[in-house]
């Protein structure tokens, strides 16, 4: 019970009478003739079933006589399994799909997991064992699942002398002193851990690619990352690499990195056929260029698209992707200057490129055009981009929402995120159906998130920040699934299935969002963080800087006119429908109004309060909030194995400092800027 198992520590059911009903069908579990296709999922469905019910299941290769069983295999090789799925019912099921189906014959209950490939299998067995641990009803269950977007991606950030940018749940557990870890064992049980929420692509290595890093993809370290792509693989999940665009020049010997140059092509032609010549399913390299001092095409008077276009090509022959970020801006802005916004950059730099890249070029696009802040608007890049291959970049890691010291669940965020609607076709086309590429018909899409994950035992520093990784992955899978139902499974397959724990510990994850952004940076102002490592408060440490995030607080009001009207024009990159509620301060969400409008102090809210008493309000109630979190943690003392009560009690402890700080530190320069008390006199510094 120390967390490291994660959602996976299979516990056995509370419940003892559904726990033989499962059994009387889950002791058996009938193969075909050739098991190797289907061995993982044959040993996980087994330790599972163990762990669940306390059952040592047999495997039997033959029909079962009368006897109930779990029939599992591939479909589409000639064997048994075939027999009892319906020809409509596998059209339906995808080259990463399944079905779990439950029938009776004669008295004989017969449960079918089966996909149409290795993985496919690999996913249904994995949520054969979720509905046994979170005791749903098999019998005369049909269930056909595929996942609703194609790429399902995990970005490390994580450097080769085992450091990790933004990491907060301790060192890499892919690099130690320069070297691939030894630690392989560790590598299959996060490999696992990946494949049973339906992940199928990783990127191993920070996109911020330096000098020494570039290094990657030489032969100094490609044979030991072709190892850790065959763990992946065994798991269904292609390894990616995020790579230094100027390699050219770092490690080839070139004067020049320009895509046009016929050299440079034709060493990353090479490169590629070298990279795939050890690992052949390769799936391709990440790229962060033209932003925060890496290199990239624009040095060379060249596009984007023409980096990436020719990244593409090389890769091409593989079927290997470019996977090039937008978060491109100038990050040496001037702070006096009122015009130039940084929320304009991505789309400002991409939309004139729409439709200009390779058909194995996707854009991977952050979710807000800020930097992961605790409440952003979505990029307007979703929703303008029609003819490129998209996808959506959320952040795990929670640099900017309290650093795994703060409790802060974020799929109600992400769900907002992939509910928002663009209306770039018409009412319903949200930010969901635009990444799986169904709306403006992209060939390839889907989500990309920067991982909370660390070699600490619990691998997520906090115990229940590993809630994040899990709904992250359960979102690209199916983001039509409600933050209650993914909090409700993950709750219940890490600790029990006792409704205390059960209602306890949801009622803590689907608030602790909206707490966190009470005590921190009010109505979608973002920043007021310490500047560099972006922990704690310091409502100015951004606002004379060069990195174009600022509040424009003065003694009168706060806030960034982004209208067309009068202020940088960043409103008018949504579709009109959309631009004209954000350009208007009086639809605009008042969650976000700080975001499009400079506002007075005195600025009467649709709740009757003015802005600064709501500012002075929210922070107060935050910090109640948080004392609530901790009460109800403590009332689960005994319920939840010591180690792990301990452990979120002590990080609560944290927060609740922490979020007085907060607090202190907020309201006390408001009314210091603006002289206006809190009108329920409470204490202010
Ligand atoms: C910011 C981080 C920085 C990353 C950058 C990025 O502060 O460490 O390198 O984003 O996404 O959030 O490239």
């Amino acid at each position: 019970a120390n967390g490291y198992n994660c959602w996976l520590g299979y516990h056995l059911l509370e419940n003892g009478e559904l726990r033989e009903n499962y059994s009387q069908w889950a002791s058996n579990i009938v193969i075909s003739k050739e098991p190797d296709e289907i061995k993982i999922a044959l040993s996980e469905l087994k330790s599972g079933i163990n762990g669940i019910l306390g059952v040592d299941a047999v495997v039997v290769t033959r029909e079962p006589e009368q006897s109930s069983c779990i029939a599992l295999g591939v479909l589409g090789r000639g064997q048994n399994i075939d027999s009892y799925v319906k020809y409509d019912e596998v059209v339906q099921i995808g080259n990463e799909g399944f079905i779990i189906k439950a029938f009776k014959t004669g008295n004989s209950e017969i449960v079918v997991v089966a996909g149409t490939t290795t993985k496919g299998l690999l996913y249904g067995v994995f949520s054969l064992l979720r509905l046994l641990q979170t005791e749903a009803t098999i019998s005369g269950i049909l269930k056909i699942e595929n996942p609703a977007n194609q790429l399902r991606i995990i970005n490390h950030w994580d450097n080769i002398d085992g450091s990790i940018e933004r990491g907060y749940a301790g060192k890499s557990i892919f690099f130690t002193d320069n070297k691939v870890t030894e630690d392989l064992g560790r590598i299959k049980d996060y490999a696992r851990l990946l494949c049973s929420v339906g992940i199928n692509s990783i990127v191993i290595n920070n996109v911020n690619v330096h000098k020494y890093e570039s290094m990657l993809i030489t032969d100094k370290y490609l044979n030991d990352v072709a190892s850790l792509a065959q763990i992946f693989r065994d798991y269904g999940i292609k390894l990616y690499l995020s790579a230094n665009f100027a390699s050219t020049i770092e490690i080839g010997g070139l004067a020049t990195a320009d895509p046009l140059d016929p050299q440079v092509r034709k060493w990353w032609k090479e490169k590629a056929d070298e990279i795939y010549s050890l690992i052949p399913d390769f799936g391709g390299f990440l790229i962060k260029a033209d932003s925060e001092f890496r290199p990239g095409p624009f040095t060379y008077g060249r596009t984007h698209a023409d980096g990436a276009n020719m990244l593409a090509e090389a890769l091409e022959p593989y079927g290997g992707l470019v996977i090039w970020r937008c978060f491109v801006y100038n990050c040496m802005q001037d702070w006096r200057d009122r015009i130039t916004d940084r929320a304009r950059a991505a789309y400002d730099n991409f939309m004139p490129l729409d439709g200009l890249f390779r058909e194995n070029v996707l854009l991977q696009i952050k979710n807000g055009p800020m930097d992961f802040q605790v409440r952003e608007p979505v990029s307007p890049l979703f929703g303008g981009l029609q003819k490129t291959n998209q996808l959506l970049e959320l952040q795990i890691t929670q640099e900017y929402t309290g650093q795994q010291k703060h409790l802060c669940y974020l799929v109600p965020m992400w769900k907002e995120i992939l509910d928002f609607d663009t209306m770039a076709k018409g009412r319903n086309t949200s930010v969901k159906k635009i990444i799986t590429g169904s709306v403006f018909n992209n060939k390839l899409g889907g989500m990309a998130a920067v991982t909370n994950i660390g070699n600490d035992l619990n691998w997520t520093g906090h115990q229940m920040a590993q809630s994040n990784t899990y709904g992250y992955a359960r979102l690209c899978w199916n983001p039509d699934l409600s933050a209650e139902k993914i909090t409700d499974e993950w709750v219940r397959m890490t600790y029990s299935n006792y409704e205390k724990v059960v209602n306890t510990v949801k009622e803590m994850l689907l608030g602790s969002w909206r707490t966190y952004e009470n005590y921190t940076s009010p109505l979608g102002i973002g920043w007021m963080v310490n500047p560099n490592h972006h922990y704690g408060p310091n409502v100015d440490g951004y606002e004379y800087d060069k990195w174009g995030t600022y509040h424009r607080a003065d003694h009168k009001g706060i806030g960034v006119d982004r209208t067309v009207k009068s202020g940088t024009g960043y409103a008018g990159q949504y579709h009109k429908d959309v631009a004209g509620i954000y350009e208007d301060m009086d639809k605009c969400p008042e969650e976000l109004l700080l975001f499009f409008h400079h506002m007075p102090y005195d600025y009467i809210l649709k709740s009757g309060e003015t802005l600064i008493q709501y500012i002075y309000n929210t922070h107060f109630k935050g910090v109640e909030e948080v004392e609530e979190l901790r009460n109800k943690w403590f009332s689960l003392k005994g319920w939840i194995s010591e180690e792990i009560f301990l452990h979120v009690l002590e990080r609560l402890d944290g927060q609740l400092e922490h979020s007085k700080e907060w607090r202190d530190v907020i309201n006390t320069y408001f009314y210091r800027k603006t002289g206006i008390s809190d009108e329920l006199g409470r204490k202010i510094y």
